[in-house]
């Protein structure tokens, strides 16, 4: 079939998308790999699986009477919860029925003759004169290349590909492999149900408690009444949050003070803890200071001293791999039924049929629980073979690791966006209000290129090689690259080492994009 456009995803970025093109007037497929909506939300079902920004600003603001009729539940909202919400907008804007679910695309041409997207899916091939791709930045799951992965003789389970029936951990020994994002919030969460929890850490995290609790009615009113506001607030924002950053540097108040906000900011929960002083991302003594409050908060809430010694983290600057927020995380270790194993003294060595090997010793389990993350970025388009001008693939092109205007368009792959691809601020900030962003800035771009008559854009390589320089040298402005994070890939054998995401901000980055909409696209090549 052909169609006007072809989105690849049904998450939030996807089903947005889908609403604004066809409030254009454009015939839109959407492909979408799962049975349902919501993405990240749809696939990642681990137990504790809970969004680490708050509830009233994870959520869509394009219409004022979805925000104001949804009702949150919690501080923080649960998977189910975003799940829920999720379908509950494809059904209020009667999304599904252009939406292919159970249909994986598995590739894309660029046909230069025709000017058209030629795309394969697993149920058929479609064509279409624009590409969007919406596919996450953490979907393609990733579990490292042990030996002996095959041959565990009980269940294992990867958190970003959860049974929709759920586990049931019940008088099970688990082993639970990575203390990421994931791990840090499944771990509680299992342990409570599960006879013995292993936990197989690599490098220990910095975690941050949510404090998660029930919705207080007069704050959600609040919000509701400010919203116009509060968007505005969170737009122009660095990671598109409402939280407040302090400016000021931490080097320059008394120790007496930045204990005071340290605690104030600890007590209140969230990452809001990191906005605690201007210079904790770039100067490295603000940063340990700030580092060195939070590991001695470990020691106070672990009561083993080598367990919290090795819960602290050491090795990389606090903020530089994705903070945690959790609940009752560091405190689990305290259960008799929980294990802590260093797998960075004695690595993971092969998955045996009875449980997890390392260099040192076995340790025998039922359940294996994979929280290893993901190929991000890159990993959920370079997994779709994509081939742009003169038959160049994405894969080829990206080698050396991605390249893009704006995180908007790659040049040599005409009509084909990516919605919060690497380049853009995506996963530094609260990805709904880079996704609304995002999808606003492609859907007035694509009207203007129909007023126009321009019948293809591009990027222009050069504004791409500026762009791509741009966002390498406002990352090394910072301590980012002092981590082995997944923003750089290092958690992937092989994998270039380049920082992905802007970290310029959402407010910042929003103002280059509407001044660029505003010129006239500079830095892009307008066909007619
Ligand atoms: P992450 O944050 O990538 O965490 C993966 C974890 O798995 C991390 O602790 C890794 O250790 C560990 N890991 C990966 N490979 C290995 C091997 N080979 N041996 C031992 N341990 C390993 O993924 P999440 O799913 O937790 O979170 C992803 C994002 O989702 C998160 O940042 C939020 O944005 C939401 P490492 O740190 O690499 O040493």
């Amino acid at each position: 079939m052909r169609y006007d456009a072809i989105v690849v995803g049904a998450g939030f970025a996807g089903m947005y998308m889908l609403h604004k093109l066809r409030g254009l007037g454009l015939s839109v497929r959407v492909f979408e790999t799962g049975d349902g909506v919501g993405g990240t939300w749809y696939w990642n079902r681990y137990p504790g699986a809970r969004c680490d920004v708050e509830s009233m600003e994870y959520s869509y603001s394009f219409d004022d009477e979805l925000q104001q009729e949804w009702e949150w539940t919690e501080r923080y909202p649960s998977q189910p919860e975003i799940l829920r919400y999720a379908n509950h907008v494809a059904d209020r804007f009667d999304l599904r029925g252009d939406i292919e679910f159970e249909t994986r695309v598995t590739g894309a041409g660029y046909d230069e003759t025709a000017n058209l997207w030629r795309v394969a899916t697993d149920r058929g091939d479609h064509e279409a004169k624009y590409l969007i791709t919406a596919v996450g930045c953490l979907s393609a799951a990733r579990i490292p290349d042990f030996p002996g992965v095959g041959v565990f003789r009980g269940p294992s389970y990867h958190t970003g590909r959860w049974p929709h029936e759920g586990v049931d951990f019940a008088g099970r020994r688990v082993a639970v492999i990575g203390t990421g994002s994931s791990g840090i919030q499944a771990i509680p969460v299992i342990a409570a149900q599960a006879e013995h929890v292993t936990v197989f850490q690599r490098t220990a995290n910095y975690s941050l408690p949510a404090w998660n609790r029930p919705m207080e009615p007069e704050y959600a009113q609040w919000v509701k009444a400010n919203y116009p506001e509060i968007r505005t607030t969170m737009r122009t924002s660095v990671s598109g949050v409402m939280s407040t950053y302090n400016s000021t540097s931490a080097l320059e108040v008394t120790e007496e003070d930045r204990r005071r906000e340290f605690e104030t900011r600890w007590a209140k929960g969230g990452a809001a803890f990191l906005g605690s002083y201007g210079d904790i991302a770039v100067n490295p003594d603000a940063n340990e200071l700030t580092a060195e409050f939070v590991r001695a908060k470990i020691r106070e809430i672990v009561t083993d001293p080598r367990v919290a010694e090795l819960l602290a983290p050491k090795d990389h600057p606090i903020g530089t791999k994705r903070i945690c927020i959790d609940t009752d995380y560091y405190a689990t270790y305290n259960r008799p039924n929980v294990t802590l194993v260093d797998v960075r003294a004695a690595p993971i060595e092969e998955i045996t049929a009875n449980g997890v090997r390392t260099a040192d010793a076995e340790y025998a389990a039922d359940m294996i629980v994979y929280a290893t993350g993901y190929d991000a970025m890159t990993g959920p388009l370079l997994g779709i073979d994509i081939t742009g001008k003169g038959g160049l693939s994405l894969r080829r092109k990206w080698e050396a690791g991605p390249r893009t205007y704006l995180g908007l368009m790659t040049a040599g792959f005409p009509n084909m966006f990516t919605i919060t691809g690497p380049g853009s601020p995506s996963v530094l900030s609260n990805m709904i209000v880079s996704i609304e962003q995002h999808v606003d800035w492609i859907a007035g771009c694509l009207d203007r290129l129909r007023a126009d008559g321009v019948a293809t854009i591009d990027a222009d390589p050069a504004a791409e090689d500026a762009w791509v320089e741009h966002v390498n040298e406002v990352a090394g402005r910072t301590l980012y690259m002092r981590a082995n994070s997944w923003y750089l890939g290092a958690n992937i054998p092989g994998k270039p080492r380049v920082f992905m995401p802007y970290v310029g901000g959402v407010g910042a980055y929003r103002e280059k994009c509407d001044q660029i909409t505003a010129d006239g696209y500079p830095g892009f090549v307008l066909s007619p």
